[in-house]
This record gives C-alpha cells, sequence and structure tokens, in this order.
C-alpha cells in the first residue's frame, strides 16, 4: 500500500496527440492531479519537430485528428486531403487552448530519468530543468518515431557546410536557393522533401541505400460535398475506423491476387493507384503481406510505373526496388518524387550500383570514391523507432532494474501498454501494439481510454499498482512473433524491425493483430472487462 501523497497522481511524458488527450481525459474525467512535461516549447510532438520542406501527414486528415470532440470535428475545416506540418501543428494549438491545457504542461523541460520507490509504490522523475517529482502513474506519450536517429558518419564534424536531420530542422526554415544540397535517404519523409528543395536547389543529390515502393499520394483540395458528407456521417465514420483493420476507411479486397485474371487484377490496381495514398497499400488483395506470388504482382505494378516515369532507364533501374517485398517497408506517398528524378538538377547516387556513403569531407559526402560537394546536406534517416524514446527515459523498475535492460534483446511488453517489473507506467502506443501499423490517432485514442478505464478502475476498487505478469508478457512477445512471422514482414531490413540501425536488436516493433486495430480494441477491453487478466494488480 501507500504510505506517501504524491505531488501528482500522474506525470504524463509528451504533449503530442497522445499526451495532450492523456492529460485532457485523466484531470477532466477523472478530476486527477497531472504534469505533462514536453521537451519541445509548445504542444506539438512529431508535428513541432518535423518542419522539413513538405512535411505533412501521409493519412487523410478527416481522420487524423481527435474524435473525442466531436463538435470540434465539426468546426473544424482542414484546406487540404493531407494538411502540411504547419496546419496540424496549429490544430494542435487550437485543441490545446480550447481544452485549456497548456496550464498543466511545462514545457522545454525533458524528463532524463525515473525510477520507482518499490516502498511508497511511486515514480521519482527527474528533468533537465532540475524537478524532482513523485507520481502514482507514469505515462511515456513520448511517440513511436520520434528519437532520431543520426548515423555516425565518419568526419561529419569535418564538414564546413551546414547539416540538418529532418526531424530537427530550424523553426525558421532553410533557404535552399542557389545552393548545392545532398539529401541522405529515401524513406517516406525523404520522398516528402526531396521533390520540394530540387525547386528550390541550385543543385540535388540524393544518396540512396534502397529504392523504395512510392505510391502517388494524389494530394490536393478536397470536393466540398465530400466535406459536407462526411460531416453529416462522422458517427459513422468513427465508428468504421475504430472497428477497421488499420484504423482507416480501406479494406482489403477479400480474394487472392492469384485468383483475380490479369485484366480484372489490373483493373483493381489502377483504381488504387489513381485514388492514392494508402489504398494501393491497405486496400489491396488480402494476400498481399503473405504470399511471396501476390506480393510480386503488386510490386511488378509498381516498377512498371517507375520505369515509365523516369525517363533515362539506367536511373529508372536504380529506383527500381528489388530484393524485399512490396508493403514490408512503411509506403512513403509521393507527390512528384519520381518526376523529380527527371530534373537537370537532380542526381541520383545509389549505394548498389554507386557505391555507398564513405565519409563525410570537409566539402561534402564520398561515396563509392567520388566526393560531391555541397552547401548543405539533409539527413533524411529516420529514427530509433519504437523503443528509442523510451529508452531514453532510464526508467528503472523494481530492483533497481533499467529498460534498456530489461529490453536488451528487443521489447518486452504486454499488449504494448505496460511493461513487466515497470507498475503503474503505461506507454501509449508502445512497441508490440498496432501503433505504426495504423492511423496513429486512432490508436492513441484507444490507448488513452483504456488506460483512463483502467487508472479509474483501480481508483475504485482501491488498488495501488498495476503491472503485467512475466508470465502474460511471455505470452505476448510469443504470439506478437507468431503473427509476423506468418507475414513478409520479417523478411525485410526495415525499420519494423529494427534493421534500420546496426546495432539495433533485430526484432518486430509493432504489433499486427489477425483482425486489425479493431481486434486489438476488443483484446484490450477484454483483458479489463476479465478484471485485468495478465495483470497483477495490488
Ligand atoms: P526511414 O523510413 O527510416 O528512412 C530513412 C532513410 O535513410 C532510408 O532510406 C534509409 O535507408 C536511409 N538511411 C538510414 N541510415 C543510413 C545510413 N547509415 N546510410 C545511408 N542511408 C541511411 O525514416 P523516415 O524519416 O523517412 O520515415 C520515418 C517515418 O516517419 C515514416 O515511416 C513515417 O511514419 C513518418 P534504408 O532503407 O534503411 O536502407
Amino acid at each position: 500500500m501507500a504510505n506517501s501523497t504524491p505531488d501528482f497522481d500522474a506525470v504524463v511524458i509528451g504533449a503530442g496527440f497522445s499526451g495532450m488527450y492523456m492529460l485532457k481525459s485523466l484531470r477532466d474525467n477523472l478530476g486527477l492531479k497531472v504534469r505533462v512535461y514536453e521537451a519541445g516549447d509548445t504542444v506539438g510532438g512529431t508535428w513541432y519537430w518535423n518542419r522539413y520542406p513538405g512535411a505533412r501527414c501521409d493519412s487523410d486528415a478527416y481522420i487524423y485528428c481527435f474524435t473525442f470532440d466531436k463538435q470540434l470535428l465539426q468546426e473544424w475545416e482542414w484546406t487540404e486531403r493531407y494538411p502540411e506540418q504547419p496546419e496540424i501543428l496549429r490544430y494542435l494549438e487550437h485543441v490545446a487552448k480550447r481544452h485549456d491545457l497548456k496550464r498543466d504542461m511545462q514545457f522545454s523541460t525533458r524528463v532524463t530519468s525515473a525510477e520507482f520507490d518499490e516502498k511508497n509504490n511511486l515514480w521519482m522523475v527527474h528533468t533537465d530543468s532540475g524537478d524532482e517529482v513523485t507520481a502514482r502513474y507514469l505515462v511515456a506519450a513520448v511517440g513511436s518515431l520520434s528519437h532520431t536517429n543520426m548515423p555516425q558518419f565518419k568526419g561529419l564534424e569535418r564538414f564546413k557546410g551546414t547539416w540538418y536531420h529532418t526531424s530537427r530542422f530550424p523553426h525558421t526554415g532553410v533557404d535552399f536557393t542557389a545552393k548545392r544540397v545532398g539529401v541522405v535517404g529515401t524513406g517516406a519523409t525523404a520522398v516528402q522533401a526531396i521533390p520540394e528543395i530540387a525547386q528550390q536547389a541550385k543543385h540535388l543529390t540524393v544518396f540512396q541505400r534502397t529504392a523504395n515502393f512510392c505510391v502517388p499520394a494524389r494530394h490536393g483540395k478536397v470536393d466540398p460535398e465530400v466535406i459536407k458528407a462526411r460531416k453529416a456521417d462522422y458517427d459513422g465514420i468513427v465508428k468504421r475506423i475504430r472497428e477497421s483493420f488499420f484504423g482507416q476507411e480501406h479494406y482489403f479486397i477479400p480474394k487472392s491476387a492469384l485468383e483475380a485474371t490479369p485484366e480484372e487484377r489490373e483493373r483493381e490496381f489502377d483504381k488504387m493507384w489513381d485514388a492514392g495514398g494508402f489504398a494501393f497499400w491497405l486496400a489491396n488483395y488480402q494476400d498481399m503481406f503473405f504470399s511471396q506470388e501476390a506480393n510480386d504482382l503488386c510490386a511488378d505494378y509498381i516498377k512498371r510505373k517507375i520505369r515509365t516515369t523516369v525517363q533515362d532507364p539506367v536511373v529508372a533501374e536504380k529506383l527500381v526496388p528489388n530484393g524485399y517485398a512490396y508493403g514490408t517497408k512503411r509506403q512513403p506517398l509521393d507527390t512528384n518524387y519520381f518526376e523529380t528524378f527527371n530534373k537537370d538538377n537532380v542526381l541520383l547516387v545509389d549505394a548498389a550500383t554507386d557505391g555507398g556513403i564513405e565519409e563525410i569531407t570537409e566539402k561534402g559526402i564520398r561515396a563509392g570514391g567520388n566526393e560531391y560537394e555541397f552547401d548543405i546536406i539533409v539527413f533524411a534517416t529516420g529514427f530509433d523507432a519504437m523503443t528509442g524514446a523510451l529508452k531514453a527515459l532510464n526508467l528503472k523498475g523494481r530492483g533497481g532494474r533499467t529498460l534498456e535492460k530489461a529490453w536488451a534483446d528487443g521489447p518486452h511488453s504486454y499488449l504494448g501498454i505496460s511493461v513487466a517489473g515497470f507498475p503503474n507506467v503505461f506507454t501509449i502506443t508502445g512497441p508490440q501494439s498496432p501503433s505504426v501499423l495504423s492511423n496513429m490517432p486512432v490508436s492513441i485514442e484507444q490507448h488513452v481510454e483504456w488506460i483512463t478505464d483502467c487508472i479509474d478502475n483501480m481508483r475504485q476498487t482501491g488498488k495501488t499498482t498495476i503491472e503485467p505478469t512475466s508470465q502474460a508478457q511471455d505470452q505476448w512477445v510469443s504470439h506478437v512473433n507468431e503473427i509476423i512471422n506468418a507475414t513478409l514482414m520479417t523478411g525485410t531490413n526495415s525499420w519494423y524491425m529494427s534493421a534500420n540501425i546496426a546495432d539495433k536488436p533485430r526484432a518486430f516493433l509493432p504489433y499486427l493483430d489477425p483482425e486489425g486495430v479493431g481486434g486489438y480494441r476488443k483484446r484490450c477491453d477484454e483483458v479489463a472487462a476479465n478484471g485485468y487478466e495478465g495483470f497483477a494488480l495490488a
């Protein structure tokens, strides 16, 4: 039992989508005393930090938002299909104001460590501003793709020009006019940034390690009639996305790609290609993620598109992905990405054919024995996904055991929301939950609501601690791996597989529920309904 009164009922780390709603829910629904610590100087999280040119959401705006505020769903007008970063940040600022969130948030403050006090069943939280506070509950709302991956390129300190990582772009923007620019990486971020930078820069060189299966975003204005119809049907939309596979209004074609005739398949592929966005990835034939043969058919279609879009056949071949299954890396959405390589001021340096990056020099980048000179280098090298930001919290659970140690061979969680040995810690969209395999706001709202109900239940029943049993956790980890081992995902060197960082233990990070995010939601609700099955409550 607790024998000390904490400073706060809950400390929430991070003020992005997750932290904002967590605060709102615990404070306004349960009446708890909550403190949010946020490293940035305002709300936004992902949408605060990622300010690179072309940064925008890859999900349709009408479902990439909070759904708990029904009035706001009606009032807020998104300007385009996929809003740009400044617009999403404006939206989040508006939500913060509307729900008076900032009064319980402390900005420009990073949580540096926290340890569990087993005597009092409290977390002691430390920040880089010198705070030392105690809390009963600790909610990590730190984001899944927030811990920057900056590879240790030899010689970086020698570079005389300026360099940036896309996730830490200056808030004042960067003027690329008349500059020689190098971009390292061709992931979803680079695919958004490259066409924008190419329009401004004198010359752009793109360093590609792995070619990517990009599909068109089909970005633009949304027909006002469609917007009106969606607003009229928001209750239906919310219900559908919550019960759906990916938290999107996308549904697999309920047949094998191999059963369809070539003509029928081509028609379906064209339809998805023309619809743009995640349709090709998430509304494709149902065996696309399971059967190599089915997957090859989808991949071949995209390869044909690349070859017809890129004029120089040598460049086209470099841009055609090979050696891994389509859709097993995060789907980049493009607006004129492949077309950009037709421009005279754009050069592609492909690791496989031209040689990989060897070092950074005073003047630029040496790759394949050639030196490329730059005024600016942009590293679009991604993140230490899902576990990086959590490990960086330096949590010490029971017996002083660190999360770093507990996860030395990859993440171990129960339901992706809790970790054995770390009582009263909740990880919103944590590893081994659907998280990045879903439309994030849907998964965030689900976790926040589940955590709120859990804490409410504990208070009503006089419980002080909750933590998963090792047995339940082990079973969950086996289940997560068993499901994913039946797919093509594990054969690819993706950040989903922890393979983007040299020394990261290979493990699949999110969870693919066989019934999608709707199925996962049911699973979590059943755990709660069965008296928090798999958890030890005391
Ligand atoms: P990603 O998808 O991890 O892409 C990073 C890119 O950088 C990718 O092309 C990597 O090649 C490349 N990379 C990473 N390390 C290196 C080194 N050491 N040398 C050369 N190239 C390297 O990150 P993004 O920011 O694009 O996207 C992350 C998510 O943000 C995205 O999925 C959305 O959810 C939003 P690789 O493919 O690993 O060979």
